[in-house]
C-alpha cells in the first residue's frame, strides 16, 4: 500500500469518512496497517480526522512536491511523467546523475523537499532548507554533440524565467551564464551537469532551484541583500506544486522548440531575457578579473567581452558583476 494510494480513496469521498475496515478491505492490508500509514501522512502534514466509529476523512492536504500531488495536474507529455520524490538528498542533480547512469529515460526528474549539499557552479552550495522552495533536476538525452550542451542551459534559464515571469507578473532578468533575478537579486539558479564522450552526450542533468517561500530573514546573512524569493516579491505565498507544474510545461515547450529549430530562436530568446549586450561588467574567471563592454553571448552560450583596452575575450566560465543598472 502507497501513500497515494490510500490518498486517492480518501480523496473519492471528500466529505465523509472512510471506515478503516473498508481501506484494508481495498487495499487488501490490515487495519493496523493503515493506521500506520494514516499515522505516516499525517506526519507529513496531511490533516487526516480519525474517529472511531466512522473512520477517517481528509480534512486538507499540505503543499508537497510528491508526484500524487503534482501529477493530477500536470500538462506535460514527457516532462516530469516520472518523478522520484524523496524528503531529502544531498543534491537532486547528484541522484539524477545516478539514475541517468543507470538508465534512468529523458524527461524523469528528480525531486526533494531539502537539500544537504545542494550545489552550485564551482563547488559552491546552494542554501535549500525544506519545504519553501524547490530543488530538482531534469534527466534529458538531447542527440546533438557535445559543444551545444551549454545551449540547453540557455534553453533552461529562458524557461525558468517565463514561469517565473507568469507567475509572479514580473518581468525577470537573466544573468549570464545562468541566474535568474528580479529587482537585482536572485530568485533561481540553474547548474547543468553533462555526461558525454568526443561525439555524443549520454545525458545532461538539468539542475534549477528557485526561491518560492523563503522570508527575507530566513536566508543566511551573507546572501540576504544578493537573493530574494517569488514570496518576498509577491507578497504573496506561492503554491510550490502549482510553481513546479508551469515550469515543466515551460521546460518541455522550451526544449521542444531546441529540438526542432535549433539554436538561433534559443539565443534570441536568452538575449531577450539577458538584456546584456553593451552593459558594463566585471568578469571573474579562473582567477582572472577583466573590465570591459559584454558584445553578446555566443552559440556556445560563451560571453564575449570589449575590454578596456579594446581587445575581444571569449569567456566560457565565470562570473560576472554589473557595473550599472539595466537602461530601460
Ligand atoms: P551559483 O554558483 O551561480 O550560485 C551559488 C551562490 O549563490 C552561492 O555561493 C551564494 O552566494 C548564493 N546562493 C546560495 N544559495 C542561494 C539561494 N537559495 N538563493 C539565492 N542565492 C543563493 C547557482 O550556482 C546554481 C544553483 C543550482 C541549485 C540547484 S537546486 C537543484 C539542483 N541540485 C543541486 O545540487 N543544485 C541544483
Amino acid at each position: 500500500m502507497t501513500d497515494e494510494e490510500i490518498l486517492q480513496l480518501l480523496r473519492e469521498s471528500p466529505s465523509a469518512f472512510l471506515s478503516g475496515e473498508e481501506i484494508s478491505h481495498r487495499l487488501k492490508v490490515s487495519r493496523t496497517a493503515v493506521w500506520k500509514r494514516i499515522t505516516h501522512l499525517r506526519a507529513l502534514g496531511y490533516e487526516i480526522e480519525a474517529s472511531t466509529r466512522s473512520g477517517y476523512r481528509l480534512v486538507n492536504s499540505p503543499d508537497l512536491l510528491a508526484p500524487w500531488e503534482v501529477q493530477p495536474l500536470l500538462k506535460t507529455k514527457k516532462m516530469g511523467r516520472k518523478i522520484h520524490y524523496f524528503q531529502t538528498l544531498d543534491s537532486t542533480n547528484s541522484k539524477a546523475y545516478q539514475l541517468a547512469l543507470n538508465g534512468a529515460e529523458e524527461g524523469e526528474v528528480v525531486i526533494t523537499e531539502s537539500q544537504e549539499k545542494g550545489r552550485g557552479r564551482l563547488e559552491r552550495q546552494w542554501f535549500s532548507p525544506p519545504f519553501l522552495n524547490l530543488y530538482l533536476s531534469v534527466i534529458l538525452r538531447p542527440k546533438i554533440p557535445p559543444h551545444q550542451a551549454s545551449l540547453i542551459t540557455l534553453m533552461a534559464a529562458v524557461a525558468a524565467a517565463d514561469a517565473i515571469q507568469k507567475f509572479s507578473g514580473f518581468l525577470p532578468l537573466i544573468k549570464w551564464p545562468n541566474d535568474i533575478l528580479l529587482r537585482d537579486r536572485k530568485v533561481a539558479g540553474l547548474l547543468n551537469e553533462i555526461h558525454s564522450e568526443t561525439d555524443r552526450i549520454h545525458f545532461v542533468i538539468l539542475g534549477i532551484g528557485v526561491n518560492l517561500n523563503m522570508g527575507e530573514k530566513m536566508f543566511p546573512k551573507e546572501i540576504r541583500p544578493m537573493a530574494t524569493s517569488l514570496m518576498i516579491e509577491t507578497r504573496q505565498t506561492i503554491s510550490r506544486k502549482a510553481f513546479l507544474q508551469s515550469l515543466l510545461l515551460q521546460l518541455e515547450k522550451w526544449y521542444a522548440i531546441f529540438l526542432k529549430q535549433g539554436s538561433t530562436v534559443i539565443l534570441k530568446a536568452w538575449r531577450d531575457r539577458a538584456q546584456i549586450k553593451g552593459r558594463r561588467v566585471k568578469v571573474i574567471s579562473f582567477g582572472e578579473i577583466w573590465v570591459g563592454m559584454a558584445v553578446d553571448v555566443d552559440s556556445d552560450g560563451a560571453l564575449i567581452l570589449e575590454t578596456e583596452d579594446g581587445r575581444r575575450k571569449r569567456v566560457v566560465a565565470g562570473d560576472i558583476e554589473y557595473k550599472e543598472k539595466v537602461k530601460s
